[in-house]
């Protein structure tokens, strides 16, 4: 019996060498998901990044690419990275407030007025300073993406002032900034994550959304929506993660080819993705796809002055000092950006 015991012990261990010699020498993958649709330019950068790294890799490292969801929703992919069974998302910035509260700074309503002024903050100090938090939530952030300005589209009744929004049904990012913004708005905020979006939109569970022009055409709520606002109330970034876990795994060069592939596919997937909201944006109102309305600068300014105290009330949560940090460095920006 001990024989046959001590030859089972061998045949096992043996076995494991040999699997643990080929993985190490096997290739290293990158599983990478994401929310958005293969059309949308979120996918088209991450096709650019997975180009990149397989090819200055040498195929050493290889690139899946998920859309649409297919391995879960933002929160799911982040604890994914955190539990090493993903190795890359890209999520919005609202959902990380989950892991990291500091992350709603850049949910602030109309912190940034235009591309240039949030490309120079993400891309300078401020932004860096959000990137060193995530290691602590075994998360490691390269780059920042875009997802761009937020629009609101509803089916009640156009908006174009804010009585408009008395007692809309706004689904809004899981982030407690945005639903109290929505709030003081006199809207009723309803967070639900991106995959549930359409079917609640089409039952009427919720009365409208918030997007980005790409995403609003690409994922056809003009076909559920009669009614879009030009409200850019918020920017939305998105943060390319990667797994702490993974990320640790990689040799110096690796880690080099990695970063770099994202910091290159950036400038790659804003420009397509500005691209993108111009020409949905002429297409969702000259289509006539869904009644298309423009606040006035003073309405846009009303708008401002009623989400004043969330802005305050949520300060204190992100950090006074961060979010003086944060004022000032848009301030810089449209100087330089002027
Ligand atoms: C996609 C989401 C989406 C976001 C939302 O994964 O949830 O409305 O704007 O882009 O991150």
């Amino acid at each position: 019996m001990k024989k046959q015991l001590s030859t089972l012990v061998t045949a096992l261990t043996v076995l494991l060498l040999i699997c643990g010699i080929t993985t190490a020498s096997a290739q290293k993958v990158i599983r990478a998901g994401i929310g958005l649709t293969p059309d949308h330019p979120l996918h088209e950068g991450l096709l650019k990044f997975k180009e990149l790294v397989e090819e200055r890799s040498d195929g050493a490292i290889t690139v899946e690419a998920y859309h649409s969801g297919q391995l879960g929703d933002d929160r799911t992919m982040m604890e994914g990275l955190q539990f090493g069974t993903l190795q890359v998302t890209i999520p919005s910035t609202a959902p990380m407030a989950n892991f990291i509260s500091q992350y709603s700074v850049f949910d602030l309503p109309f912190l940034f007025v235009n591309e240039c002024v949030a490309d120079k903050v993400l891309d300078g100090e401020v932004g860096q300073k959000l990137l060193d938090m995530l290691p602590e939530q075994n998360m490691v952030g390269l780059a920042y993406w875009e997802n761009g300005f937020r629009q609101l589209t509803n089916n009640r009744r156009p908006v174009e002032e804010v009585a408009d929004l008395q007692g809309l049904k706004v689904r809004t990012m899981e982030n407690t900034l945005h639903m109290d913004a929505w709030r003081a708005l006199g809207a009723n905020p309803t967070p639900m994550s991106f995959s549930e979006l359409f079917t609640a939109l089409q039952q009427g569970t919720v009365d409208g959304q918030e997007n980005p022009y790409p995403t609003i055409y690409l994922q056809r709520y003009y076909e559920v929506q009669g009614y879009l606002t030009d409200s850019r109330h918020i920017y939305s970034p998105f943060v390319f993660l990667v797994s702490k876990p993974f990320w640790d795994g990689l040799t110096e060069e690796e880690q080099k080819i990695v970063k770099d592939a994202a910091m290159e596919a950036r400038l790659y997937q804003r420009e397509r993705l500005r691209e993108a909201s111009k020409e949905y944006q002429q297409k969702l109102v000259e289509e006539g796809k869904m009644q298309y309305t423009e606040p006035t600068p003073e309405e846009r300014e009303a708008m401002r002055k009623e989400v004043q105290p969330v802005i305050e009330k949520h300060s204190k949560v992100i950090g006074e000092d961060l979010v003086k940090e944060t004022y000032a460095a848009v301030e810089a920006a449209e100087k330089e950006c002027e």
